[in-house]
């Protein structure tokens, strides 16, 4: 067992952190304030093959193991976790779910666009009235000649505004609940899609949030991806390599609202002393620290045995709850040992833990991870 890093995650780590300090960390907080998209830190990270890391080089992407893709990951959140998830999104979702379950067309005229960061790319899964119970979903398609027609509704679309095409799934037999679900990739500019306005969010303000209306959508029989009925499968499937983005995120987060908290616990002096020599501040620090190895470690695993063509959805699941939780742990413990400061807006400390609260509830909440976990403990899948 080593858990080092190879030379070459090393270098794409490094990458990552020099990326995140030098292009994200001078405008961060203002494009939180002013809910700025990072537009051309976006087209950037597609430059460098961060856009596609984990997508193989035949498809236009870098052909990363995962185990570099969320040490990457992890680095940018730690800096600005709202182009970490844009990034990811397109990433762990989109392009997974299309390298595995797409056809040459959709690969050549969709994956290798966002794979190389020239497209940016959507996940519809969640309806107004369908958000845990995904299978509940509403939206149909129904076929006529080489094409589908989609109507309904989709909502909390991260990059929905932004992006270039959506992959969506809805269903085409709605008589048979999850079976008769179909995943599709349709552009933005179709016709008879109408953009809701972005949701003013909590935090991770600098992404988009959007809803959709589908009215008489058109989309070629050619973008599905996969099988017709298989569109529930997919989208679950996509959603557990999905859920390790969204830990790094977690992570990240942890990481950054940590450094602060240890920076400024060495600045701040009281009593005649620096705060750090107190053992209440030494104790949070202790705890945060040994959070956050366990939730690198975790993740990792959850990774390497994806990498390693073995099951990973339970760990996934395990990352995504260890992770998110320990990113609000220690966003709140980092506020608590900045004292008032923490705060205001001063502080980069409030603005974390508004971002990591967000990591426990999308792309599956907390309380769905720990049923996907107990599932497959108990051996139910
Ligand atoms: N990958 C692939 N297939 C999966 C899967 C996975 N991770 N998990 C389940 N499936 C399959 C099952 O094998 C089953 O297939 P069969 O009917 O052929 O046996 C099918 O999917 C339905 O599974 P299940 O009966 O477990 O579905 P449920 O409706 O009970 O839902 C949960 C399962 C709750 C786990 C699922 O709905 C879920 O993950 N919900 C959260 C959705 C989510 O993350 N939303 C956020 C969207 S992004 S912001």
């Amino acid at each position: 067992m080593d858990f080092r890093l190879t030379e070459e995650q090393e270098m794409v780590r490094q990458t990552a952190r020099d990326f995140a300090e030098n292009e994200l960390r001078p405008g961060v907080a203002e494009r939180d304030e002013k809910e700025i998209f990072p537009r051309e830190a976006i087209q950037k990270l597609g430059e460098l093959g961060f856009m596609g890391m984990i997508v193989s080089e035949e498809w236009g992407g870098s052909g990363f193991d995962t185990v570099t893709y969320v040490t990457a990951m992890e680095e940018l959140a730690r800096v600005d976790p709202s182009t970490e998830i844009i990034c990811s999104v397109n990433n762990s979702l989109v392009c997974y779910a299309l390298e595995k379950h797409g056809n040459d067309y959709i690969k050549e005229n969709f994956l290798k666009k966002f794979a190389t960061g020239e497209w940016l790319g959507a996940f519809c899964l969640t309806e107004p009235g369908s958000g845990s119970d995904a299978a509940a979903m509403t939206t149909t398609a129904v076929q006529d000649g080489d094409e589908w027609v989609i109507n309904g509704a989709k909502n909390w679309i991260t990059n929905g505004k932004n992006c270039d095409a959506y992959m969506m799934v809805v269903k085409t037999d709605p008589e048979s609940g999850h079976r008769g679900t179909t995943t599709f990739v349709v552009p933005q500019d179709t016709p008879g899609i109408e953009i809701g306005k972005p949701e003013e969010k909590m935090g991770i303000r600098a992404t988009d949030t959007v809803s959709l209306t589908l009215q008489d959508v058109r989309v070629p029989a050619a973008n599905i991806v996969g099988k017709p009925g298989d569109g529930f499968k997919i989208m679950l499937s996509a959603l557990d390599s999905g859920r390790m983005g969204v830990a790094a995120q977690g992570l990240g987060i942890a990481q950054g609202a940590f450094e602060a908290a240890v920076k400024y616990s060495k600045e701040r002096v009281q009593f005649g002393k620096t705060i750090s020599h107190f053992q209440a501040i030494r104790n949070k620090i202790a705890d945060m620290g040994t959070r956050i190895t366990a939730a690198r470690q975790l993740l990792r695993y959850a990774a390497w045995r994806k990498d390693s063509g073995l099951s990973f959805n339970q760990e996934a699941a395990m990352a995504k709850v260890y992770c998110s939780e320990a990113a609000t742990y220690c966003a709140l413990e980092a506020i608590q040992i900045h004292g008032g400061y923490g705060y205001t807006k001063d502080y980069p400390v409030e603005r974390m833990l508004r971002d990591a609260k967000i990591t426990e509830i999308y792309e599956g909440t907390n309380e769905i991870q720990r049923i996907v976990i107990a599932r497959s403990v108990l051996d139910e899948k």
